[in-house]
């Protein structure tokens, strides 16, 4: 994998760059749509790729029970299972076990937890997700971290951070003492943690950039703290990166939580925002977000955004979009889907256009204004 610098923005720390990886380039900043089981849901990869998706999510938790390893490795690795030939990233089960999985325990560098499907018992540990990433074949591989909860006392966040360091180091060890399966390299990025404490962040970031990943995630926000910590830990954690590699700020977010980070130095996001939140009829627009459900939409014939390119605005209105939603017609939660995939997708390629062209502030301005801003 390699990564290009291609300008900064003079007022604020945004950046646009290129990833190039085997499976093609990623343009930065960029929004990844998650895939979590293998498909990002309600859309097929030629809709993806319609709507310009550069690189989608995957999750190795997910993915390892089930389908499972085995029908991954005679499927020739996730890209040709799922007949995506684009750049993959996957994470690493380290936030799904603490989030999802039942039971778990901690033993040494082994959790063992019980699958939210079944109940089945699974361990997972640094060696055992490089193991199964390398079976996926990402060209992007997440190491195993923790994720702490919010709110978390200093002591517990400074007890989970040394264990996220030395998981962080087995995951290296373990990724550089295999190869890849399948003809193509793959990248490991590094995740930041420290819960909200600065100085614990600020010491994860200089641990990690000492262990030279390809790329540094910030993990550990965006799990319920104040919009304000969040904005102003992930602009501190930047400045601390090194420059010459993505960061990518993991699970972010609402539109505004996005262009917000850019404006901090964030090059990658991810988020099952726009994909859930077509699925309950909530869409997304310029002027923030509506609820198609809403009695007001029923006769409203009009486009939702006549200049957005997706087919649910292109081809339809937003009464028969409301008319869809209330009937639980298949076709409206697709039409929903594809409509803010498209959006998240040209927010995030705008806001690169602009710092591109050096307009970035006015840019970011400009969306402050008209973009309604939620409270925590
Ligand atoms: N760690 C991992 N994946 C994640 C997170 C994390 O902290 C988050 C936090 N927002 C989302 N996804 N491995
Ligand atoms: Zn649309």
């Amino acid at each position: 994998m390699k990564f290009e610098l291609l300008k900064t923005s003079n007022a604020y720390a945004a950046r646009a760059g290129l990833i190039q990886t085997d499976h093609g380039p990623v343009e930065t900043p960029v929004f990844m749509p998650v895939g979590t089981r293998g498909t990002v849901k309600a859309l097929t990869n030629e809709e993806l790729i319609s709507a310009s998706a550069s690189i989608i999510l995957g999750n190795t938790y997910h993915l390892y029970l089930r389908p499972g390893m085995d029908v991954i490795r005679e499927g020739g690795g996730l890209h040709k299972f799922m007949n995506w030939h684009r750049p993959i990233l996957t994470d690493s089960g380290g936030y799904q076990v603490f989030s999802l999985a039942h039971m778990r325990k901690i033993e040494g560098d082994v959790t063992t937890f019980r699958s939210h499907i079944d109940g089945s018992l699974h361990t997972l540990s640094p060696e055992k997700s490089m193991e199964i990433q390398r079976m996926l074949g990402s060209d992007i591989v997440m190491v195993f971290d923790e994720c702490t909860p919010y709110p978390c006392d200093y002591a517990t966040a400074k007890e989970s951070l040394t264990r996220t360091h030395r998981w962080e180091r087995l995951s290296r060890e373990a990724f550089d003492a295999t190869d890849p399966l399948w003809g193509h390299t793959q990248a490991l990025f590094a995740i930041v943690q420290g819960s909200v404490y600065e100085d614990l962040r600020m010491e994860s970031a200089a641990y990690l950039t000492n262990l030279d990943f390809d790329g540094y995630a910030i993990g550990g926000l965006a799990v319920g703290e104040p919009k304000a910590i969040m904005y102003e830990l992930t602009g501190k954690v930047c400045q601390q990166l090194p420059a010459e590699k993505p960061r990518y700020l993991m699970g972010v977010g609402k539109p505004e939580d996005i262009i917000h980070s850019i404006a901090r130095g964030v090059d990658m996001m991810d988020c099952v925002l726009p994909t859930r939140n077509a699925r309950n009829g909530t869409l997304y627009t310029r002027r923030g977000k509506i609820n198609i459900k809403r009695a007001e939409f029923s006769k409203d014939f009009s486009p939702l955004d006549p200049e957005c390119p997706c087919p649910a605005c292109q081809n339809h209105s937003k009464a028969y979009l409301h008319h869809l939603y209330k009937t639980g017609e298949i076709t409206g939660l697709r039409l929903n889907s594809l409509h803010n995939i498209t959006f998240f997708l040209q927010l995030v390629r705008e806001a690169r256009q602009s710092i591109q062209e050096g307009r970035f502030s006015k840019f970011y301005e400009n969306f402050c204004q008209t973009y309604p801003m939620e409270e925590d």
